[in-house]
C-alpha cells in the first residue's frame, strides 16, 4: 500500500489529503496534518471523496448515439466524429454558433487548454462555467471597486479578526474548514454578525444575527452605512487616502430613508444599529460573503454595497481584514483564472485589447476571435433562435444546474450536436450525442487554486479507470484532429505555458509546487514568495471607488396565486446536481431524498405534517418533495436545495439575471405550496 499526497475534489477550501492506493484501487483517505488548512481535519465530503472512484457506474468507454440509443465506441471514432460535427457546424453557421462550457471540477491546465482549443481553433469567445452561477457578480462588482475580484485575505487570517460578518454564507455546512478558522477567532474573543435569512448553524454563535427578508440585501447594507455615518465611525483618513467619488456617494445616502430598513427588509433598527457599531468600531474585521449575495438580479449591486462598507470603515487592505467571496467548486477560482469566460484570456486579460491578443497570438501561431462571447446563460436564452447549436461540455451538468430546466433542457435538446466528457453518464451527458469518459482527480496531475488564490498540485494516485482519460489529454488530441496539433507531454509543461502568458501566475511553476503548500497568485515570477493578502498600500484599480447602489424588489415575489417565497441552496452532505455524492453510501445515509423546509405555521394553514409530500409549483413548473417542517425559514419562506434529480429545484427556478453579471436569480422566485393527498 502506498499514499498520494493531493487536493480535495469538492470545495474550495483546498484541503490537502493522502489517497490510500492499494493493488492500483483507492480504498480510503488521509487528512494532512500539516496543511494549514486542513489541520489533520476533513469534512464527511473530503473523508469520503475517494468512494465515486470506483463506482459501477463511472464512464469506461467513449458512446456514440446511434438511432436514438447509446453504443460504445472507440477513441478514434468518437473524437473523429466531435471533430467532424463541430467543425461542420462552424463552417456552416460560422463560429458563434458553437458554445463551449468549461469546468471547476477540472484542473487549471485542463481549462486553459479548453479556453485556448475554444478560441484558437473553434475561433469563437463563446466559452464560460459556473462561475456564471456563481461569483460572476463578485468578479465584476470587486472589479470595479478595487481592481480584483477575488478574495482579499488568506483563510488562516480569518483567526485574527476582531469582527466577523457573514452573509449569504451557510458557512459550517458549505465551507466547513473555513468555518473551523472563524471558531478559532470566536474563540480567542472575537464577535460574529450572521445576516441570512434563514436561520443557519452560525446563527447560533452570532452575537447578532439579523434575518433580511430574502433579496433586501442593499437596504440593510445601505442602512447599516448611513448608521455608520451619523455616529461618526467611519474612516476618513482612508477614505481620503485610498478611495474616490466618496462625496456623490453620500450625497446619495443622506436620501436613504432608514425606515426602509423595517419596512422593506423587516430589520429592527436596534439590532442593525448593534451590528453598526460592532462591526465599525473594531480595527480588524472581515466580511464573507457567498451565493445569498450574488445570486440575484442585483447580484453586482449587493457586491459593491458589500465593498462600500469595506472601504467607508477602512476594513480591507491590511492583514486579517478585508472581504472574502468565498469561491465554491475546488477549482472555481482557477477556471476563471485561467480564462474560461468570454471577455478575458488567462489571468483577466481582456479578449478586446488588441495588444493583450497580440501576446497570445504570437506565441498561439494564430488569430483570435475580438469581440467578447456568450455568457453560459446566453448560450441556452440564445439556443431559442437557433444561435448556438453545437456544444462541447466538460465537467458540467447545466440539465439539472442551470435554472427553468425545461427551457434549459429544451435548449440543449435543441443543439445539432452536442458533445459532454463527464466521469458518470449525468442528465445533461444523457442528451448528448458523443459523451467521453474523463479520468478523475484522482487519476490525474494537475493544479487547481482554490478560494484564497492558492495553487495546488492534484497527483495521480492511480491509472485511470476502464478507458477513461484525462480531460488535458482529450483535449490535445481534439485539437490535434482539428488541425491544431497540441502535443504536451505533462500537465507541467502546459504550465509552463501558462506561466509565461499569464503574469499573476508567473512563478507558479511545478517545481515550486512540488513541496510546501502552494502558492498564492499573484506570483508574477519564480522568485517571487507569492501575495497572500491583496491591496496593500494601494488597490488593484489603484484608489477604491464607492459606488451608490439603490435598492431593486427580486424579478419575482409572491403574489395570490403564488403566495411563497422559494429560495434554493445546497445541503452539506451533498455537492451540486449529487453525481458523486449521490453515489457514495454514506453521504446518501445523510442526505436520502429531496425535502422543502417549510416553517410550521404555514405547514398548518397548508394542512401538511412533517415529512409528508407536497407538490410545489412556480410558474415554470412544479415538483414533488418531503415536507420538513422548521423554523428555520421564516414564514412564507421555503428552501430547497438543489441535488436530487427525481425532484429537481431548478425546475422551478427563472431565467431572470443580473444585467451585468448575467447570473440568474436561484435565490428568489415565488411559488404555491399543495399538501398531496
Ligand atoms: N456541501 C456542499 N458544499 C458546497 C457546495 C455543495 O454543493 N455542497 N457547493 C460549493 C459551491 S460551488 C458554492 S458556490 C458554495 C456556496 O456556498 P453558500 O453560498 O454558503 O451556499 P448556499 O446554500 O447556496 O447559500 C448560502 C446562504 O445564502 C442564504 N440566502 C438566501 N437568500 C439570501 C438573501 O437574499 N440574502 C442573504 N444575505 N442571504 C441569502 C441562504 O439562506 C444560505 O444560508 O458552496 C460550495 N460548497
Ligand atoms: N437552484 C440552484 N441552482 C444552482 C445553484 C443554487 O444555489 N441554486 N448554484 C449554482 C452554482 S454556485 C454552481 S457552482 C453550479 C454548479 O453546477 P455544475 O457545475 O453543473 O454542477 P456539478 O454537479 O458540480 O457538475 C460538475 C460535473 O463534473 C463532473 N466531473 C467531476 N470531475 C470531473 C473531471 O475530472 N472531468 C470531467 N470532465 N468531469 C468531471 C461531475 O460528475 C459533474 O457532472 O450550480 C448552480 N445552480
Ligand atoms: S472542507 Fe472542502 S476541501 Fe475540505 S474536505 Fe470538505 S469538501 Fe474537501
Ligand atoms: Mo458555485
Amino acid at each position: 500500500m502506498h499514499r498520494v499526497l493531493t487536493t480535495c475534489c469538492f470545495c474550495a477550501c483546498g484541503c490537502n489529503l493522502y489517497l490510500e492506493v492499494e493493488d492500483g484501487r483507492i480504498t480510503g483517505v488521509i487528512p494532512s496534518r500539516e496543511h494549514p488548512i486542513t489541520r489533520g481535519n476533513l469534512c464527511l465530503k473530503g473523508w469520503h471523496s475517494y468512494e465515486f472512484i470506483h463506482h459501477r457506474d463511472r464512464l469506461q468507454s467513449p458512446l456514440i448515439r446511434r438511432h436514438g440509443r447509446f453504443v460504445k465506441a472507440s477513441w478514434d471514432e468518437a473524437l473523429d466524429l466531435v471533430t467532424a460535427r463541430l467543425l461542420e457546424i462552424r463552417d456552416k453557421y460560422g463560429a458563434e454558433s458553437l458554445g463551449v462550457l468549461s469546468s471547476a471540477k477540472c484542473t487549471n491546465e485542463e481549462n486553459y487548454l479548453l479556453m485556448k482549443l475554444t478560441r484558437a481553433v473553434l475561433k469563437t469567445n463563446n466559452i464560460d462555467h459556473c462561475a456564471r452561477l456563481c461569483h460572476s457578480p463578485s468578479v465584476i462588482g470587486l472589479n470595479n471597486a478595487f481592481g480584483s475580484g477575488a478574495m482579499t485575505n488568506s483563510i488562516a487570517e480569518l483567526a485574527g479578526a476582531e469582527v466577523i460578518l457573514v452573509t449569504g454564507s451557510n458557512t459550517t455546512e458549505q465551507h466547513p474548514q473555513i468555518a473551523r478558522f472563524i471558531f478559532d477567532a470566536l474563540a480567542k474573543g472575537a464577535r460574529l454578525i450572521v445576516v441570512d435569512p434563514r436561520r443557519i448553524p452560525l446563527s447560533r454563535f452570532a452575537h447578532v444575527y439579523l434575518q433580511p427578508r430574502l433579496g433586501t440585501d442593499v437596504i440593510w447594507l445601505n442602512g447599516m452605512m448611513k448608521m455608520i455615518l451619523d455616529d461618526g465611525l467611519a474612516d476618513d483618513t482612508f477614505i481620503k487616502m485610498r478611495t474616490e467619488n466618496f462625496e456623490a456617494f453620500t450625497e446619495m445616502l443622506r436620501n436613504f430613508n432608514i425606515e426602509d430598513v423595517v419596512t422593506i427588509s423587516g430589520i429592527r433598527l436596534e439590532d442593525l444599529r448593534r451590528a453598526a457599531r460592532m462591526y465599525a468600531s473594531v480595527k480588524r474585521a472581515m466580511i464573507i460573503y457567498s451565493m445569498g449575495i450574488t445570486q440575484h438580479i442585483s447580484g453586482t449591486d449587493n457586491v459593491q454595497s458589500i465593498a462600500n462598507l469595506a472601504m467607508l470603515t477602512g476594513h480591507v487592505e491590511q492583514e486579517w481584514t478585508g472581504v472574502g467571496p468565498l469561491r465554491g467548486q475546488n477549482n472555481v477560482q482557477g477556471a476563471c483564472d485561467m480564462g474560461a469566460l468570454p471577455g478575458t484570456l488567462s489571468g483577466y486579460q481582456n479578449i478586446a485589447d488588441a495588444n493583450i491578443r497580440e501576446k497570445f497570438e504570437n506565441v498561439w501561431k494564430t488569430h483570435l476571435p475580438t469581440v467578447p462571447g456568450l455568457t453560459g446563460i446566453g448560450m441556452f436564452r440564445s439556443a431559442g433562435d437557433k444561435k448556438v447549436r453545437g456544444m462541447f461540455i466538460m465537467g458540467e451538468n447545466p440539465a439539472l444546474s442551470h435554472p427553468d430546466l425545461r427551457s434549459t433542457r429544451a435548449a440543449l435538446k435543441g443543439m445539432e450536436f452536442l458533445a459532454v466528457s463527464d466521469i458518470f453518464l449525468t442528465e445533461t451527458a444523457e442528451l448528448a450525442d458523443v459523451v467521453l469518459p474523463a479520468a478523475s482527480f484522482a487519476e490525474k496531475d494537475g493544479t487547481v487554486t482554490s478560494t484564497e488564490r492558492r495553487i495546488q498540485r492534484l497527483r495521480k494516485a492511480i491509472s485511470p479507470v476502464g478507458e477513461s482519460k484525462p480531460d488535458w489529454q482529450i483535449l490535445c488530441e481534439l485539437s490535434s484532429r482539428m488541425g491544431y496539433p497540441m502535443d504536451y507531454e505533462t500537465p507541467a509543461e502546459i504550465m509552463e505555458e501558462i506561466a509565461f502568458l499569464t503574469p499573476i501566475y508567473g512563478g507558479a511553476y511545478y517545481n515550486r509546487l512540488e513541496h510546501g503548500w502552494g502558492l498564492f497568485w499573484p506570483c508574477p515570477n519564480s522568485h517571487h514568495p507569492g501575495t497572500p493578502f491583496l491591496h496593500k498600500g494601494s488597490f488593484a484599480r489603484g484608489r477604491g471607488r464607492f459606488e451608490y447602489v439603490r435598492y431593486r424588489p427580486p424579478a419575482e415575489v409572491p403574489d395570490d396565486r403564488f403566495p411563497f417565497f422559494l429560495t434554493t441552496g445546497r445541503i452539506y452532505a451533498h455537492w451540486h446536481t449529487g453525481s458523486m455524492t449521490r453515489r457514495v453510501t454514506a453521504l446518501s445515509r445523510e442526505g436520502p431524498e429531496a425535502f422543502v423546509e417549510i416553517n410550521p405555521k404555514d405547514a398548518k394553514t397548508i394542512g401538511v405534517r412533517d415529512g409528508k409530500p407536497v407538490r410545489v409549483f412556480s410558474r415554470r413548473g412544479d415538483i414533488t418533495v418531503k415536507a420538513r417542517l422548521t423554523r428555520d425559514v421564516p414564514e412564507k419562506t421555503v428552501f430547497i436545495p438543489f441535488h436530487f434529480a427525481e425532484a429537481p429545484a431548478n425546475i422551478l427556478t427563472h431565467y431572470h439575471c443580473d444585467p451585468g453579471a448575467d447570473i440568474p436569480e436561484f435565490k428568489v422566485c415565488a411559488v404555491r405550496v399543495e399538501s398531496v393527498q
